[in-house]
């Protein structure tokens, strides 16, 4: 990758964090572990590899984000108004009544929002639904379907992807944020997913196992799982829920943080004055 377009992802993601902090610090809490889990996803996505046309939202060959870790959805609105699928002010209204931006994707109201999401599971069905109805389409776009590794605890996840590989449904990249918490503690501990990676591959995927915050290995993950012809394909992201601010990749309530707790708000200011200063000073 160009050194300049790996410093201009990497600004996109600091900008994503950034909004993603006021946003939910203004409306007082928020999910903020699973939004900075995906940020520099989001930023790769959005800032290289998705076909998408913000003046055109529905243009019928844009490549599909499903969200399927609906409760992420900060960090999407953050990447949409980056790229100007709306004005950056409506990120204030998150949350907030009549909102066009709620808590949780809505298919019918946020421009750039295909499909909506935010009950654990349901998002991976309607993912392999959508890349069935394009190949009949013989549409080329592809569907990238984000799942939580909590949310792997649906079995309506295992189904769709044994539909997905029984098909060969290649257009539909399943990206797991393997970030290794769930709502309230390790997956480990909660419902043990044991090792992903062969999980996948025994239900027929093919699977490559990325750093997730490595922009450029992000992209070339995703530009490898692109290229699969005959198979459903898997990307495995290793990341660390809260990243990119230590303070709450360590905090133990990071899965929803409640900016009541002033030692959060002290960490989240910080981080915003420190993304601040690095988008001003690149
Ligand atoms: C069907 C369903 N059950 C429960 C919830 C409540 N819930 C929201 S987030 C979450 C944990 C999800 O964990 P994970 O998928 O690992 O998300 P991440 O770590 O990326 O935030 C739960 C149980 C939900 N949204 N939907
Ligand atoms: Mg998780």
């Amino acid at each position: 990758m160009e050194p300049n377009e790996l410093l201009q992802l990497k600004k996109l993601a600091t900008a994503i964090r950034r909004d993603v902090l006021v946003m939910l610090e203004r409306v007082g809490s928020g999910h903020l572990g699973g939004s900075m889990s995906i940020a520099d996803l989001m930023s790769v996505l959005y800032g290289k590899r998705l076909a998408y046309d913000p003046e055109n939202p529905s243009w019928e060959g844009r490549d599909r984000v499903v969200l399927s870790k609906g409760h992420a959805g900060p960090a999407w609105y953050a990447a949409l108004a980056e790229r100007g699928f709306f004005d950056k002010e409506v990120l204030l209204t998150l949350n907030e009544g009549g909102t066009n931006l709620p808590s949780h994707p809505d298919r019918t109201k946020t421009p750039g929002v295909d499909m909506t999401t935010g009950s654990l599971g349901q998002g991976t069905s309607v993912a392999a639904g959508i890349a069935t109805a394009l190949k009949l389409k013989k549409n080329d776009a592809k569907v990238y379907l984000i799942v939580g590794d909590g949310e792997l605890n649906e079995g309506q996840c295992w189904e769709a992807f044994q539909y997905l590989a029984h098909y060969r449904l290649n257009n539909c990249i399943v990206i797991i944020d393997w970030n290794k918490r769930q709502l309230d503690g390790a997956c480990t501990e909660v419902m043990n997913p044991f090792d992903l990676e062969e999980k996948m591959r025994a239900f027929g995927f093919k699977t490559l196992s990325v750093n997730g915050h490595d922009i450029e290995a992000l992209d070339q993950a995703l530009e490898a799982a692109s290229a699969v012809k005959d198979s459903a394909v898997c990307v495995i992201m290793d990341t660390i829920k809260g990243a990119g601010i230590p303070f709450f990749e360590t905090y133990p309530g990071n899965h929803s943080v409640k900016f009541s707790d002033p030692a959060c708000r002290v960490a989240a200011d910080e981080a915003i004055a420190a993304f601040e200063a690095q988008l001003a000073g690149e």
